[in-house]
């Protein structure tokens, strides 16, 4: 099995409607394990960090804004797939396209207010896990249920 590691933030929106606990029950009880988790308030320089890829964006700006405007909650994620499976918990970017059962179908109806973040490719996740957290701030251990969610 490959242990994959994935990055998940709950964005500040999630945090303000008290949703914290629904995203992290729906990849708990994918059977996949969170290996780290912060509460946090991203500051400017990380944020645009983090969003470098949409500088020249027009919503950059207000994306900055969003993103540093109150606590976001953020984990890495491990599991067999995890890139891809969390984003399939997350679903579509945009919450209005997004399909229910999703936590942006189910929660969201703005673009600009999708509830959560997961990286979109392995590259994306290594380098997203480094920019959030120090290598000591992410634990090795074992679930109990590990035996009945693997082969
Ligand atoms: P994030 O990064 O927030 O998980 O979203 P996605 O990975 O699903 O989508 P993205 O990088 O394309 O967009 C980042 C972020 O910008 C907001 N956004 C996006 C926006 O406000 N207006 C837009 O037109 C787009 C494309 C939503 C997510």
């Amino acid at each position: 099995m490959s242990r994959e590691r994935t990055f998940l933030m709950a964005k500040p929106d999630a945090v303000s409607r008290g949703l914290v606990g629904e995203v992290i029950r729906r990849v708990e009880r994918k059977g996949l394990k969170i290996v780290a988790m912060k509460m946090m308030r991203i500051d400017r320089d990380l944020a645009e960090q983090h969003y470098g890829e949409h500088r020249e964006k027009p919503f950059f700006g207000d994306l900055v804004s969003f993103i540093t405007s109150n606590p976001v909650v953020a984990m890495v994620i491990e599991g067999k797939d995890a890139v891809r499976v969390v984003r399939s918990l997350l679903g579509e970017t945009d919450p209005n396209r997004s399909p229910m059962g999703t936590l942006r179908g189910d929660f969201g109806l703005d673009l600009g207010r999708n509830i959560v973040h997961g990286s979109d490719s392995p590259e994306s996740a290594e380098r997203e896990i480094n920019l959030f957290f120090r290598p000591e701030e992410i634990l090795d251990y074992e679930r109990a249920d590990e035996g009945w969610v693997y082969e």
